[in-house]
């Protein structure tokens, strides 16, 4: 049956990405494929392949699976970005969530981070702050190597970090 081979070619590269997510994936698609089943084998196959990647886009999305958190602000009220010393893959999302001590905001240091990087384009601006609880600034690096950023509020204080993009 043209279902079953579809599940068979589309389940491997999904495995990669998150072992319990895999099993909400497989079980959506039983039920979308016994759905389909009066349609033609080539209309079942084409419609099962686009839920699959609609149900997965959502899942990573919700578990931010393919992303990296850093918390402004300490659980004990410390100005600081938890963790301040990180790595992520480049192209990965970086995800900055005000958790205490706000205002804060992202600034990267123009004169530390990869050369050819516009630091205009990857930082908050000076004046801009978070607020709110839980409000977030997200960021996606894509050059190579080495970048440091702090809050302008807290800069002061001490409030510096510094992440390595592989
Ligand atoms: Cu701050």
């Amino acid at each position: 049956m043209a279902t079953v081979t579809s599940a068979a070619v589309t389940i491997p590269s999904f495995i990669a990405l998150k072992a319990n997510t895999t099993t909400k994936v497989v079980a959506t698609k039983a039920k979308v494929s016994s759905s389909l089943r009066l349609f033609s084998a080539k209309a079942s196959l084409k419609d099962f392949g686009i839920a699959i990647v609609a149900t997965a886009a959502t899942t990573i999305l919700a578990s931010n699976a393919l992303a990296v958190e850093v918390l402004l602000g300490s659980d004990d009220g410390g100005l600081a970005f938890v963790p301040n010393d990180f790595s992520v893959g480049a192209g990965e999302k970086i995800v900055f969530k005000n958790n205490a001590g706000y205002p804060h905001n992202v600034v990267f240091d123009e004169d530390e981070v990869p050369s050819g990087v516009d630091v205009s384009k990857i930082s908050m601006s000076e004046e801009d702050l978070l607020n709110g609880p839980g409000e977030t600034y997200s960021v996606t690096l894509s050059e190579k190597g080495s970048y440091s950023f702090y809050c302008s509020p807290h800069q002061g204080a001490g409030m510096k970090g510094k992440v390595t993009v592989n």
